[in-house]
């Protein structure tokens, strides 16, 4: 008896096993609304960053890499006008908003960024809206076809004196006028901490001196011992 039924059980039991595995992956494919898995825990609204540059900029800068911000706060839209809205700074500083637009579906997007001064509207890693320079709080409008889910969003933006502004309004396919981008369809890494440090930050190559003008904040791990070669012995009474 067993030998005659083992050999049929046998050669069900590959494509049983291939079934079942097919079955139990589909059944674990997360909706289509869930985020993509490469993209971290989310919370609704957007990330506010504010870097006291404290150089009178002319348009956008690249900030050096690794500063920790003067302020760090999850805001529900980017609509700021204020001292306050921008962590108590008023001029001379940099802005950088970052998290995810959330769309339901593919269309064609037109955005409208509003800034003073200058500004840059990036989704997917693509401008959308270079509005960079100094001017008032003028509108700048650009369009963009998206895909159905989470899309990286980021804005630069500066200030240098008088009045500061950084608004984003859109008008989704369908939409009659703009709106301010709601705090619904955006998104940022949920729970992380927020941590900021006062004083000086720095751009690429400004006014560069010795030095990149940040604090030291570790030695080379492989350079645990003195460097300097034998028997040298600088005359040295001070150093500024
Ligand atoms: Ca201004």
């Amino acid at each position: 008896m067993r030998h005659r039924l083992f050999p049929r059980a046998r050669k069900h039991l590959v494509p049983l096993l291939f079934v079942g595995t097919l079955a139990a992956g589909l059944c674990s494919t997360p909706p289509a609304a869930a985020a993509p898995a490469d993209i971290p825990p989310q919370e609704p609204g957007i990330t506010l960053r504010v870097f006291d540059v404290q150089t009178s900029l002319s348009k956008l800068c690249a900030l050096k890499p690794s500063q920790t911000p003067n302020h760090d706060k999850l805001m529900p839209t980017v609509d700021w006008s204020t001292e306050a809205d921008f962590g108590g700074l008023s001029d001379r500083f940099v802005t950088e908003a970052s998290g995810y637009l959330n769309v339901p579906s593919d269309g064609s997007y037109v955005f409208r960024l509003t800034s003073d001064d200058g500004s840059r509207l990036a989704i997917d890693g693509d401008t959308v809206i270079d509005h960079d320079g100094l001017h008032g709080a003028e509108p700048k409008g650009g369009t963009v076809h998206l895909t159905a889910g989470a899309n990286p969003l980021r804005i630069d933006h500066f200030e240098r004196d008088g009045g500061q502004q950084l608004r984003l309004a859109w008008k989704p396919p369908g939409a009659g006028d703009f709106t301010i981008v709601p705090r619904d369809v955006l998104s940022t890494d949920a729970g992380v901490v927020r941590v900021t440090a006062p004083g000086r930050k720095e751009c690429e190559a400004s006014g560069d001196s010795p030095g990149d003008g940040l604090p030291l904040t570790g030695v080379r791990p492989d350079r645990p011992s003195p460097i300097c070669p034998e028997g040298f012995e600088p005359q040295v009474s001070g150093m500024d």
